[in-house]
């Protein structure tokens, strides 16, 4: 089993997406291990944005994703870091699969709607970074045979 960093951002909370946006990572079969509508600072987005740091775009992206509340969750179950981002679509929304969140509900790259970890090292780096270790909760699934074989 593996953990990812999901976060619906500040245009997701705006426009009433949350609860679409989340449920398309539990109808998947995707646990949900922590959940927390939060405001970022400063500091926080451009750590977590830091390898895009100097980038033209990253004074553009650190105003977008402070400038509301955000919902930061872990995801929990089997390849959980690349099929949460296959559940997201591309970076840019145009180019995003239909069926996808960013394919379904955005334009602009600039207003994507969710990020993803993009690997389990990013994933743990990132968990580490938005939530304190009792803040994420082991608990056992019922439905659990139901989803993995
Ligand atoms: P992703 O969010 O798919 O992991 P990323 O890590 O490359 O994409 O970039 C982080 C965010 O920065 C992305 O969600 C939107 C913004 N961004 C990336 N490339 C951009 C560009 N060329 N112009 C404007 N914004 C960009
Ligand atoms: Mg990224």
């Amino acid at each position: 089993m593996q953990r990812t960093f999901v976060m619906v951002k500040p245009d997701g909370v705006q426009r009433g997406l949350v609860g679409k946006i989340i449920n398309t990572f539990e109808q998947k079969g995707y646990k949900i291990a922590g959940l927390k509508l939060m405001q970022i600072t400063r500091d926080l987005a451009e750590n977590h944005y830091g390898e895009h740091r100097g980038k033209p775009f990253f004074e553009a992206l650190v105003g977008y994703i402070t400038s509301g509340p955000v919902v930061a969750m872990v995801l929990e179950g089997k390849d959980a870091v690349s099929a949460a981002r296959n559940i997201m679509g591309a970076t840019n929304p145009v180019q995003a699969a239909p069926g996808t969140v960013r394919g379904d509900y955005g334009i602009d790259i600039g207003r994507n709607v969710v990020h993803g970890s993009d690997s389990p090292e990013s994933a743990e780096r990132e968990i580490n970074l938005f939530f304190s270790p009792e803040e994420i909760i082991e608990w056992q699934r019922t439905v659990d045979p139901w989803i993995y074989e």
